[in-house]
């Protein structure tokens, strides 16, 4: 749908939007002026324009080791799916990375489009990096270390079972979650998490990913990558990519649905561990895609267009749960809301059907049990205010003349 459609269909999107426009040119402009550091935000902006958004909200320096962390592991990532790269050649780099980081000289050339670039100017990264505590510098390397060796391990092995699928999500996503926590220690501002609950961070939004991306991963030149573990989609099909064909839709969905089911047991961790932040600026950092992640599954649930095209969120919804994303209350009504749109999608004849109820209620009590919803605007059970719909629809005509009326007027100046 084209952007003005959406705003029709959804007016109070455009408050928020606009804000979200703002924030980035303004987050554009702040880009340093030293080469390495201007490279490396930069970088993070063209590789991920809402993450470079949501990482404005913290200090300087722990805002810097986060930047880098997230490059390192961008370019760990380029080195894993690059398919043209020989196993031999593929496994020490993987497992020397975290030595790599340090070494100003070291350079290897792969990747396409963005991720080529950020590979071949990598000494910029390193050269940001040797500029960090020596304390943030650790957590990276160690990270680093256990994520390359962890995918290492994985090169010539298959997701098979359920336990394979956590241990994978752990090396590249989990442990994400474990650095982060230890950055955020290293920055005196938090307590140090329990591993298992910062491991539950990632795995809920790297289970999330894993759903919404099937296809492209299925479909991927010049072959395909699987995550889904077997032993869940051999109870549906024979060939994970059977669930892509139209005459397997109604098995596709359920095994969608068993998916989702086994990446809801991770939320109740992920809002322990985003109650006990104490720092505003890392809460929003860190609530804002753990609301992504579960609006995801709402829309993903029960969905065969999952196994036909992309299924996103639209951006105004992006961009509302970013501006109204402030205090952990605001996180257990957007997890309250999005189990309630999932309950009512929840199919009495679905094989999973009394499973994924009992995870949804339990999400449910927990934010319930937190005394704290009630408090908030939601996102998706309002009932629309039918003149602020008018008003808004009425003022986007008034900008957009203007707007068509003032680039007019300049361009012939
Ligand atoms: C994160 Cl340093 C990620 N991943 C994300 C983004 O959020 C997490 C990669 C590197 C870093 C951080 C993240 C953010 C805040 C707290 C976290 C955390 O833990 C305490 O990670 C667990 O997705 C990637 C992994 C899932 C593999 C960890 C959010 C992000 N969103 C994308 C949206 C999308 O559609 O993928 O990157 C984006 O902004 O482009």
């Amino acid at each position: 749908m084209g952007s003005l459609g959406a705003i029709v269909k959804h007016p109070d999107d455009l408050y928020p939007l606009l804000k979200l426009k703002m924030a980035a040119r303004h987050a554009e402009k702040q880009i340093p002026s030293e080469p390495h550091w201007g490279f490396c935000y930069s970088m993070l902006h063209k590789v991920s324009r809402s993450f470079a958004l949501v990482i404005q909200q913290l200090d300087t320096d722990l805002r810097n080791a986060v930047c880098i962390f997230y490059l390192v592991l961008r370019a760990l990532d380029t080195v894993e799916d690059d398919t043209s790269i020989a196993t031999e050649v593929k496994v020490p780099i993987l497992k020397a990375f975290h030595r790599h980081i340090y070494d100003r000289d070291w350079h290897f050339s792969c990747g396409t489009k963005e991720y080529k670039v950020l590979m071949g100017q990598f000494h910029l990264v390193s050269t940001a990096f040797l500029e960090l505590a020596k304390n943030y510098q650790e957590a990276i390397e160690d990270i680093t270390d256990r994520m390359g060796a962890g995918m290492a391990k994985f090169i010539c092995k298959e997701v098979e079972t359920i336990d394979d699928y956590d241990e994978y999500c752990h090396y590249v996503a989990g442990l994400v979650g474990l650095g982060l926590s230890k950055l955020f220690h290293a920055s005196g501002k938090e307590n140090l998490a329990a591993d298992s609950l910062s491991n539950s961070m990632g795995l809920f939004l790297q289970k999330t990913n894993i759903i919404r991306d099937y296809l492209e991963d299925i479909n991927e030149i010049p072959k395909s990558r699987m995550f889904w573990p077997r032993q869940i989609w051999s109870k549906y099909v024979n060939k994970l990519e059977d669930l892509k064909y139209e005459e397997n839709s109604v098995k596709a969905v359920q095994c969608l649905n068993d998916m989702v089911t086994n990446a809801l047991m991770h939320a109740e961790d992920c809002l322990k561990y985003m109650s006990d932040l104490r720092d505003d600026s890392i809460f929003r950092f860190c609530a804002i895609p753990q609301i992504m992640a579960i609006g995801t599954l709402a829309i993903c649930y029960n969905n065969v267009e999952v196994f036909r095209g992309v299924v996103k969120m639209r951006r105004g919804l992006t961009a509302k749960v970013i501006d109204r994303t402030k205090t952990i209350a605001d996180v257990y009504g957007a997890f309250f809301d999005f189990a309630s749109m999932l309950e009512s999608k929840v199919d009495k004849n679905d094989p999973n059907a009394t499973k994924t109820l009992s995870r949804l209620v339990a999400i449910q009590k927990t934010c319930r049990e937190s005394g704290l919803l009630n408090k908030r605007k939601s996102y998706i059970l309002r009932k629309e205010n039918g003149y602020g719909s008018t008003l808004i629809i009425i003022l986007v005509l008034l900008f957009s003349i203007m707007f068509a009326y003032s680039s007019a007027t300049r361009h012939s100046n």
